[in-house]
């Protein structure tokens, strides 16, 4: 039976066509999914657990260098539908590039990809027709800053369903470096399935939920001959590189190779098979907003194996691009379905003649 808060129901064909208005006042008639309405309007758009915002004059998105009064965040945001960060804003700015190319994304001619938040000093994001790209620092607090702003920059663009992807790094448990690990759970150090943060002097709770059926829809494009093995399992967040990562390699380590070996062994068996420091408060926030997530990450080592990372910088930047192929995929297949990838061009420039493209490349440069 679909449930909506609306109360005027037309049910055609077995689905629930939805009559109610939307906050902008103009009729849905699409077809409603079971929106939540704490998270959702009836349009699909996103809802904010906090009343507060709405009676703002206006939201300052400080982390961003964003705001609701400064900016006509509907214009510029609206059309987002996903959100993938990652730690770097290099990684991020080309992964932006990449996108663009795969969805056949064109800038107008004689322009570039910009960072929208270059001057807040903090975060980078570019976007790409409905992909944003942003980068998300490194731990805990600083994805979990920017969750908090990028949701309410969901809001105010009334962006309706996103999902969000992390695309990262991380540590293997008894797995080869390069491989591509999808997490289906995050949990911390202490292997709890939770996020736990203090507000006003309370431990607060919040379960560290990912999409299952993203999760299985991502596996599913794996590739049988992409050269590296795509795996599913648990990820172990933690707040620290190296003692909370049971690493020896530290400033400071107060427990000895068997205790190290020992704990690793306990998270092997518990079915971690990564460790990395972002993905258990980007699975609870989003889920908390109940937004779709996934986090996608690459290992650089096998933790069996050593503490420090040491491929060369070549390999590490090839296996970096292999999440980033997994969330790409879907994002282009998403695209195909809803009929919105543009299949006519790669890049900003229209080329005719490949040949003839080069020669008048070739003779503008002698000018210089
Ligand atoms: C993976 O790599 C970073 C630490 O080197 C951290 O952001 C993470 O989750
Ligand atoms: N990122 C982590 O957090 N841990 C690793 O071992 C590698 C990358």
């Amino acid at each position: 039976m679909p449930t909506c808060a609306c109360d005027k129901q037309m049910f055609g064909e077995g689905k629930h066509v939805c009559q109610v208005k939307s906050r902008d006042g103009v009729a849905s008639n699409e077809e409603t999914q079971e929106y939540d309405p704490a998270v959702r309007y009836i349009d699909g758009s996103v809802r904010l657990r906090n009343p507060n915002i709405e009676l703002m004059d206006q939201d300052i998105l400080y982390h961003l260098a964003l705001g609701s009064g400064s900016h006509d965040l509907v214009e510029m945001f609206g059309d987002v539908k996903f959100v993938c960060m990652g730690g770097t804003p290099k990684r991020m700015e080309q992964f932006a590039h990449y996108i663009m190319k795969e969805i056949g994304h064109k800038l107008p001619a004689g322009t570039t990809l910009l960072d929208i938040s270059q001057y807040s000093y903090r975060y980078s994001m570019y976007k790409v027709g409905p992909v944003l790209s942003i980068s998300h620092g490194m731990g805990i607090p600083s994805v979990g800053i920017l969750l908090h702003e990028v949701i309410k920059l969901m809001y105010h663009a009334k962006v309706k369903d996103p999902i969000f992807f992390r695309i990262g790094t991380c540590g293997g448990i008894n797995v080869e470096g390069g491989t591509v690990v999808i997490s289906e759970e995050a949990v911390d150090g202490m292997l709890r399935t939770y996020l736990e943060v203090p507000v006003l002097g309370k431990l607060v709770r919040r379960p560290a939920k990912l999409d299952r059926q993203l999760t299985r829809e991502l596996k599913a494009l794996a590739h049988r001959d992409d050269p590296y093995d795509t795996i599913v399992g648990k990820t172990m967040c933690t707040c620290d590189f190296y003692e909370g990562q049971a690493r020896m390699d530290g400033a400071f380590c107060e427990f000895s190779e068997q205790e190290r070996m020992d704990y690793l062994n306990e998270l092997h068996s518990n079915g971690v098979v990564n460790i990395e420091m972002e993905s258990i408060a980007f699975a609870a926030l989003t889920h908390l907003a109940g937004i779709k997530s996934a986090v996608v990450c690459v290992t650089l080592i096998d933790r069996f194996k050593g503490d420090q990372v040491m491929a060369p910088k070549e390999v590490l930047d090839e296996w970096q691009i292999r999440p980033q192929q997994l969330v790409a995929r879907y994002i282009t297949r998403y695209l195909q379905r809803k009929g919105r990838l543009s299949l006519e061009g790669h890049g900003s420039m229209c080329v005719k003649s490949p040949r003839r493209f080069k020669l008048v490349q070739q003779e503008s440069e002698n000018y210089d």
